[in-house]
């Protein structure tokens, strides 16, 4: 286990675990916790022993947000900085060569939903609220969320959620498709690292270049989209897993993938 100021980090069999630790604001991200993002997030992509992350919050926050206190300060060319800064952050996560789970342990509002929504995929506790409100304090989303959000849920929801501001439970955060499981709280973490192991347990090239072909394809045109994929798809094909995976397959055994 190593510490940051504002979060918590520990990796155990696989799995890096990315803990947002900063209850006494519910976790809200100012600029210092951002940059403890992007360095944590540098680790876990540097590292040759990490499959997988699992992003949570200390306490009854998944991240209540960017902060308030500190944005309140900012002139205006210092805000244009944040939201890049957190833009690309959000980006880098979003992109990296390995799946990020969120599990949104509690509230995910604003720059937090948007942190959730960067994540590969989304697991919420029955107690987790989500929410953008940002008109509510004369700004709209400023981490992705006017970008993300509407490629999740659709337009329509994407524009009731960020100009009506309203908080949303979990279960409507299910049935419009923000989060993709919904478990009780003390089952959230167990679930989301199972999830992370069977991951974990499927051959690694085609892990990485399934999520690079999803991700690369939603910013093209289908056209383009499928034909980023049969680059990715060759480069799979090409592997030694392949080979591995397909022989186990015929062979009725299970396979031992060794590529990364
Ligand atoms: N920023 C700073 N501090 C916060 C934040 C926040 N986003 N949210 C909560 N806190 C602090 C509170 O001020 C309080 O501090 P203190 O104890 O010192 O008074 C502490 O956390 C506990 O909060 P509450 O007492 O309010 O707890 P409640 O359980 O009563 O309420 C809520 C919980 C409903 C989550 C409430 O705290 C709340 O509404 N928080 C703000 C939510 C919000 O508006 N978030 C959006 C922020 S804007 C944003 O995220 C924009 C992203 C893009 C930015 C681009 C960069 C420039």
């Amino acid at each position: 286990m190593s510490n940051y100021e504002n979060l918590l980090y520990e990796a155990k069999d696989g799995v890096a675990f990315v803990t947002l630790n900063r209850p006494s604001a519910l976790n809200a991200l100012n600029t210092a916790v951002l940059e403890e993002l992007a360095d944590v997030f540098g680790r876990v992509a540097a590292a040759g022993d990490v499959g997988a992350a699992i992003l949570t919050g200390a306490g009854k926050a998944f991240v209540a947000g960017a902060d308030i206190a500190q944005m309140s300060a900012l002139d205006v060319a210092a805000g244009r900085d944040m939201t890049v800064r957190g833009q690309y952050v959000m980006e880098f996560i979003e992109n990296l060569d390995k799946p990020v789970i969120a599990a949104v342990n509690g509230f995910a509002l604003g720059g937090g939903c948007e942190l959730a929504m960067a994540c590969d995929v989304r697991f919420a506790s029955d107690k987790a609220k989500f929410g953008q409100p940002e008109v509510n304090l004369g700004i709209i989303p400023g981490f992705g969320g006017t970008q993300r959000l509407p490629r999740l849920v659709g337009k329509g929801m994407a524009k009731y959620l960020i100009l009506g501001a309203e908080m949303i439970d979990a279960q409507e955060a299910l049935r419009i498709g923000l989060v993709e499981k919904v478990f009780p709280a003390e089952e959230l973490l167990a679930e989301a690292e199972k999830f992370a192991r069977l991951i974990l347990s499927k051959a690694p090239i085609g892990v990485k270049m399934a999520k690079k072909a999803i991700n690369t394809g939603l910013n093209l045109d289908l056209r383009s989209g499928v034909a980023y994929e049969a680059e990715a798809y060759v480069n799979a094909f090409a592997s030694q897993d392949k080979a591995e995976g397909m022989a186990a397959f015929l062979a009725k055994r299970p396979a031992v993938f060794r590529n990364k």
